[in-house]
């Protein structure tokens, strides 16, 4: 039995996999945060401890090791603006600053060349970054990269806003941000261009294709929420996670939480894996290779997420689970209580005769 307050098992169905030259992969990383100097010393020299190149390649286990590196390379990067600007940083307090830095950094990623925050080590960075996207990517897609940098700077925009006040969103409005704040959309250009297509853009854009898409952040978030809840706590800084807005909102204790928390990640696991189905069923190769790396996506997060020392953090041990497990915890079809993605749960037919509607032929 465990205690209320140690983080259970989690449901893992879609199996590990990674890429073979992970570990040249994460000495990549840590070299190029160096070169860049990203983040203050004291939050690169954390951040080159944690694994990310080996995240990466759990991401995209069998794709080109150029992309796999790219992503590492900006996954840390993200890191850099999340932890050094927003969670750690003065930025992080003030929405109004903070949107001007980010518009700084979009305009880079969008040309960079630009000369815009010259001496700024993470705009640096980016230049590099945004270069070797164009490398890899169709000019849709780059631009595509683009737009989902724009909606998690958005999103965290609206977190600082949050942060500045002291106040707690409810479930819905949380959902709703977090969607976008955990930065799984702007993971989802790299998953096409790791494997070298550029998906047809009504194809992407089918809302059932999109809402597998939402679906998978949903999961990963909502993971990262239960695995770093003991580093965001113990931090004593102001932090948004499920656990915490589920106590504010129903004044449940930190054991009901997590159990609730669990269940809505098992219910749109489950979700997920129904649409994924359907739609490989009627997908084509570079269709089915998407929905493939999204599950790969989920899995990564999983494995990377109880075994990082970003998590882990030894130093004062998170109660985390050294395995995932093989069964979820609720196994219901009926859609949660929160209207920001009630949607999902239209998508696919009741039953089997019934229209439908997540059929991406048109
Ligand atoms: C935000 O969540 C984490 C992202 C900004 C970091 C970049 C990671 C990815 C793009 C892949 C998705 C991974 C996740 C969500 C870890 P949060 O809660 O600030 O992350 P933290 O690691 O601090 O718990
Ligand atoms: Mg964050
Ligand atoms: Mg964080
Ligand atoms: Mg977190
Ligand atoms: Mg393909
Ligand atoms: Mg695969």
């Amino acid at each position: 039995a465990v205690g209320p307050d140690l983080i259970p098992a989690l449901w893992a169905p879609i199996p590990p996999a990674i890429h073979p030259r992970h570990a040249d992969i994460n000495d990549a990383t840590t070299r190029w945060a160096h070169a860049y100097k990203v983040g203050s010393p004291q939050l690169r020299g954390r951040l080159v401890t944690q694994d990310i190149g080996r995240f990466a390649a759990r991401i995209l286990p069998r794709g080109d090791e150029r992309v796999i590196t790219l992503l590492s390379d900006f996954v840390l990067w993200l890191f850099g603006v999340d932890d050094g600007h927003c969670e750690e940083g003065m930025l992080g307090r003030r929405p109004g600053e903070l949107t001007a830095t980010l518009h700084g950094l979009l305009r880079i990623a969008q040309q960079p060349q630009t000369p815009l925050l010259v001496d700024d080590p993470l705009a640096c960075a980016l230049r590099d970054l945004s270069r070797r996207i164009d490398a890899h990517a169709t000019p849709a897609q780059a631009a595509r990269w683009i737009d989902a940098l724009r909606e998690y700077f958005w999103s965290v925009t609206w977190e600082a806003h949050h942060r500045a006040a002291g106040t707690i969103p409810s479930l819905n409005d949380y959902t709703l941000m977090r969607l976008y704040d955990g930065a799984t959309t702007v993971v989802l250009p790299l998953l096409e261009m790791g494997h070298g297509y550029a998906l047809d853009a009504d194809e992407r854009d089918h809302p059932a294709v999109r809402a597998a898409g939402e679906m998978a952040s949903f999961v990963i978030t909502w993971d990262n929420d239960l695995l770093s809840h003991h580093k965001e706590h113990r931090s004593g800084d102001y932090y948004l996670n499920v656990i915490r807005i589920l106590q504010h909102e129903t004044g449940c204790t930190t054991g009901q939480a997590l159990t609730t928390a669990v269940a809505q990640r098992d219910r749109v696991m489950r979700l997920f894996l129904r649409l994924r189905t359907h739609l490989q069923a009627q997908a084509g190769p570079q269709l089915r290779q998407y929905l493939d790396s999204l599950g790969h996506f989920v899995r990564a997060s999983q494995d990377w997420g109880i075994s990082s020392l970003r998590y882990t953090t030894p130093d004062d041990p998170a109660p985390l689970p050294s395995t995932l497990c093989s069964q979820p915890t609720d196994d219901s079809d009926d859609p949660l209580d929160i209207p920001a993605i009630d949607q999902w749960w239209s998508l696919l037919p009741v039953r089997p005769r019934e229209t439908v509607s997540a059929c991406i032929t048109p």
